[in-house]
């Protein structure tokens, strides 16, 4: 039995599968090459230009990977693609944290996010990868829904030594370093984009016109990445510079409107491009077409909210887009991003504010000890501690995605001329069915961040008096 010592840590595993899988990226699809050198460039000059940022950032984050990937996204055709999906990201430390239905905006899949969890993981590596499930039951068509599930059923998706691999490290625990970077090649096969099509080109039009989504997933022996996703340190700049470097962004950023305190997710992406494919032809042979579906994205993070946080937000959003429901031809772009902003005019903007009201999660930390100390003696409350001032603290950053927005970056990357209509049916028990094992709730999880944090700040005050 091989001691765990020589093991490779899961999260240096996820580095260097996020690190091969931006190589990869950035050969397969060049515009995403310059998208990752424009945010870097971009990032470079908002810390130059803000000392304070700088400084916090050093000591919370790693600057020298601040422009690193944080996440990617892939869509899955079958129930035992998305376990043994769930099996492969386990030995990278990775583990399904939400559920998202995003038929509810018509896109037939439900998804979570596999990612690590606990902050040391995080800060070691954040990268994080949003999983698709197709709903073939919501294809109408019977007889287009029974020929995508036959074609589904003859891929596989893993190699054999991919599943060996996990097989071997769930057996043992982990993986030693040559078996991980193994690992990770052969995991990175599954990755991969296939320019050959398992389909015809007229099951593919098919496939097509029930749902672009559907002819990306059901017609390519893998799950090909779709994009990779770095940070952004200002998203509103890289959006505006796109253009100048020859990439067009999609129409609006989406998520909150920028704020003097960051909430949530705000996201964008370039639009996908239309590649080269060549079809299965009748008889023998191939035949040339095209299929677009890859592109990149950035992203720029905020405090996680509560439920009472997050309604307010999803009931501000609602208002915005009942106002002005952002076109895909970019055409109403200015009226959506100012109907954004009066919404979100009744979001309280102070960390002091947002903490109050209960619409934030926030870690706490003792900041002056002895008044702490004193004041926790004579029986004030913990919120009384804070607003005296001798309890800090911090907003904690939301690690996850928002339904709207993850359907505006799957719409604007599947042309938008024509989005479909889905009765929404949230079925996570089904979802977590396939996946084998239940997803964490995201809420609990910042709750009981928030919860420890203000537990331990307690003992440390009830210790020292
Ligand atoms: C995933 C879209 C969702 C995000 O950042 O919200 C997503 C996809 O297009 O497959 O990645
Ligand atoms: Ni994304």
């Amino acid at each position: 039995m091989v001691s765990k010592d020589s093991f490779l840590p899961a999260d240096e595993i996820r580095s260097a599968f996020s690190a091969a899988m931006s190589a990869m990226y950035r050969t397969e699809v060049p515009a995403y090459g310059t998208l990752l050198s424009l945010v870097a460039e971009v990032n470079q000059r908002t810390l130059a230009e803000n000392p304070e940022l700088r400084e916090r950032l050093e000591v919370t984050d790693s600057l020298d990977r601040i422009s690193e990937e944080r996440h990617g996204a892939i869509r899955l055709g079958r129930a035992d693609e998305l376990s043994m999906m769930r099996r492969a990201f386990a030995v990278m430390g990775m583990f399904p944290v939400g559920y998202y239905d995003l038929s509810e905006a018509g896109v037939p899949v439900h998804s979570t996010a596999f990612r690590p969890f606990d902050g040391a993981a995080l800060s070691i590596n954040p990268f994080r990868v949003f999983t698709s499930l197709l709903r073939l039951d919501l294809i109408e068509d019977a007889e287009l829904r029974e020929d995508a599930r036959a074609i589904l059923e003859r891929r596989q998706i893993f190699t054999p030594r991919a599943m060996e691999l996990i097989e071997k490290a769930e057996a043992g625990g982990g993986l030693e370093a040559d078996d991980a970077t193994l690992f990770v090649t052969e995991l990175l096969e599954t990755f991969q984009w296939h320019s050959q099509a398992s389909v015809d080109h007229q099951l593919y039009r098919r496939l097509h016109s029930a749902h672009r989504l559907i002819a990306d997933v059901v017609s390519f022996r893998g799950p090909h990445i779709n994009h990779l996703t770095p940070r952004t340190l200002d998203i509103d700049e890289v959006q505006r510079l796109m253009p100048e470097r020859g990439i067009v962004p999609k129409a609006v950023i989406e998520g909150p409107p920028s704020r003097a305190c960051p909430i949530l997710l705000r996201q964008t992406s370039f639009k996908a491009l239309e590649e080269p494919v060549a079809f299965l032809q009748q008889g023998s042979g191939r035949v040339a077409g095209s299929h677009t579906a890859r592109f990149g994205e950035i992203e720029q993070r905020g405090v996680a909210l509560t439920p009472k946080g997050r309604k307010l937000y999803d009931r501000l959003l609602g208002e915005a887009r009942k106002n002005a429901r952002p076109a895909a031809d970019g055409s109403n772009a200015a009226d959506y991003r100012s109907a954004l902003e009066i919404a979100f005019l009744n979001f309280p903007d102070t960390w002091d504010e947002i903490r109050r009201q209960g619409l934030g999660y926030f870690t706490y930390r003792v900041e002056e000890p002895v008044l702490g100390t004193a004041l926790h003696a004579t029986g004030k409350s913990f919120d009384e501690l804070v607003e005296a001032g001798a309890v800090a603290c911090d907003p904690i950053v939301y690690e996850d995605f928002l339904p709207v927005s993850a359907a505006g970056i799957f719409q604007s990357n599947l042309g938008d001329d024509d989005a479909q209509e889905f009765s929404p049916s949230p079925n996570q028990r089904t979802f977590e069915e396939a996946l084998g094992v239940n997803v964490l709730n995201e809420f609990e999880h910042y709750a009981e961040l928030e919860r420890r944090s203000i537990e331990r700040c307690l003992l440390r005050l009830s210790a020292a008096a």
